[in-house]
């Protein structure tokens, strides 16, 4: 079972690569470090099992997370319509999006992250993912609101990007601050 120990945070190389594609059909190996990083974000969900194992409630895990520079990341999230997704993917990737963007109110975190970083963080509003399901099912999902939030922030992470790369107002916040710098 996998733990709040064996997530990598920040610092860690690893965080910071390009990961590899996963081949297909997904081996044996492979299948079960995902369903592994499932199994983790459903757990971490549960109050009791929570508190047993001192798990952040998590909604989703990306490979890399867990020192593998691998393609694939599951997700445990219900939407605004109270629809549940709760999958594993490999080789996920955005085919469509919106122009609009948005934005949690509050910002972002993450389970690699163990400090807060305040700012909002842009996101499409839409996006259309492909993927690999667990089941080896080729599958294309029409995303939006928080689902669509989670899912990107996880597919960051298989390139190597954190959330607070992409906070809005970084460099205008540090031109109020240090107005002698050009640029
Ligand atoms: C999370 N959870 O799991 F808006 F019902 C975060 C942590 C780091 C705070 C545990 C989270 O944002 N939960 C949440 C947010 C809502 C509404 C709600 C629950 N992650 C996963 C992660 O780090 N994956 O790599 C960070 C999220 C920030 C935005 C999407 C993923
Ligand atoms: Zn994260």
């Amino acid at each position: 079972m996998l733990t709040m120990k064996d997530i990598v945070r920040e610092g860690n190389p690893v965080l910071r690569e390009v990961a590899e594609e996963v081949s297909l059909p997904a081996s044996a190996e492979d299948k079960k470090i995902l369903q592994d990083m499932l199994d983790f974000v459903i757990n971490s969900q549960d109050p009791e099992l929570a508190e047993k194992y001192e798990l952040r409630a998590g909604v989703g895990v990306a490979a890399p997370q867990i020192g593998i520079s691998k393609r694939m990341f599951a997700v445990h999230v219900t939407d605004e319509q109270d629809q549940l997704y709760s999958m594993g993917l490999f080789n996920p990737r955005i085919v469509s999006h919106s122009i609009e963007e948005t934005h949690l109110e509050g910002g972002e975190g993450c389970l690699s992250v163990d400090r807060d970083v305040p700012g909002l963080v842009p996101r499409y509003s839409r996006i259309t993912v492909k993927g690999t399901t667990l089941e080896g099912e080729e599958v294309s999902l029409r995303l939006r609101g928080l689902v669509a939030i989670v899912f990107q922030h996880e597919l960051d992470h298989l390139n190597g990007i954190m959330f607070y790369d992409r906070i809005e107002g970084f460099k205008d916040k540090l031109k109020k601050e240090l107005p002698h710098l050009k640029g």
